[in-house]
C-alpha cells in the first residue's frame, strides 16, 4: 500500500523553469546545478520579454508593491526557458531553486540554486511554476501547442538574443 502510494505520487510531470536575466550571466554554473540533480530538459529556448509579455506572464502579481521592479528586472535582458519532465517536477524543481528571497534561502536551503547564485529578493536567478496548473499555463505561454511561439524579436532587435 505504501509502495503503491509512493509510485502514484511519483508520476511524471512537466514544469516550466526559467533562468532569469541575472542567471544568464551564470549560465554554465546554473546548468551544472540542473544536470547534477538529474532534471531532464525536454524543450529549451532563449528569448527576451517585452513589457507587455512580462505583464501577461506575471499578471497575478500586478497589484503587488514589487510589480514594477519585477517587470524592469525580467525585461532587462535575455532569459532562458525550459520544460522539465521529472517525477513530481513542479515540487522537485521548486525545492531545487529554493525560497524566493536568496538571503532566506541561504539560511533554510543553503544548497539551493537561489541560495548560491541569487543576489536579492528581485534578482533571484531562476523561476519555477508554483503548481501543476501554473505549469500548464506557463509552458503554453512559452511553448504554445498551436500558433506562433512568442517572437524573440519583439524588442525590435535591441535584444542581445535576437541580434
Ligand atoms: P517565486 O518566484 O518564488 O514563486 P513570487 O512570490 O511568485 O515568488 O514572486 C515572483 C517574483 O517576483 C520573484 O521570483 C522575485 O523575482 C519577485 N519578488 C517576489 N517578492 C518580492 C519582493 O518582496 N520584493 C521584490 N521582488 C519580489
Amino acid at each position: 500500500e505504501e509502495y503503491t502510494r509512493r509510485k502514484l505520487s511519483e508520476k511524471k510531470e512537466k514544469t516550466l523553469g526559467m533562468i532569469k536575466p541575472d542567471g544568464v550571466e551564470k549560465l554554465g554554473q546554473i546548468l551544472d546545478e540542473i544536470y547534477k540533480r538529474g532534471f531532464l530538459l525536454t524543450r529549451l529556448r532563449m528569448c527576451c520579454l517585452d513589457r507587455n509579455q512580462a505583464f501577461r506572464f506575471y499578471e497575478e502579481h500586478r497589484d503587488k508593491p514589487f510589480f514594477n521592479a519585477l517587470i524592469d528586472y525580467i525585461t532587462s535582458g535575455p532569459i532562458i526557458v525550459f520544460e522539465i519532465v521529472n517525477t513530481n517536477a513542479v515540487d522537485n524543481w521548486r525545492e531545487a531553486i529554493g525560497p524566493t528571497d536568496p538571503s532566506r534561502a541561504r539560511t533554510v536551503a543553503p544548497t539551493s540554486i537561489r541560495a548560491q547564485y541569487g543576489i536579492d529578493v528581485t534578482r533571484n536567478v531562476v523561476h519555477g511554476s508554483d503548481s501543476a496548473a501554473s505549469a500548464v499555463r506557463e509552458l503554453e505561454f512559452f511553448f504554445p501547442s498551436s500558433g506562433p511561439m512568442l517572437p524573440n524579436t519583439s524588442k525590435g532587435g535591441n535584444c542581445t538574443c535576437c541580434l
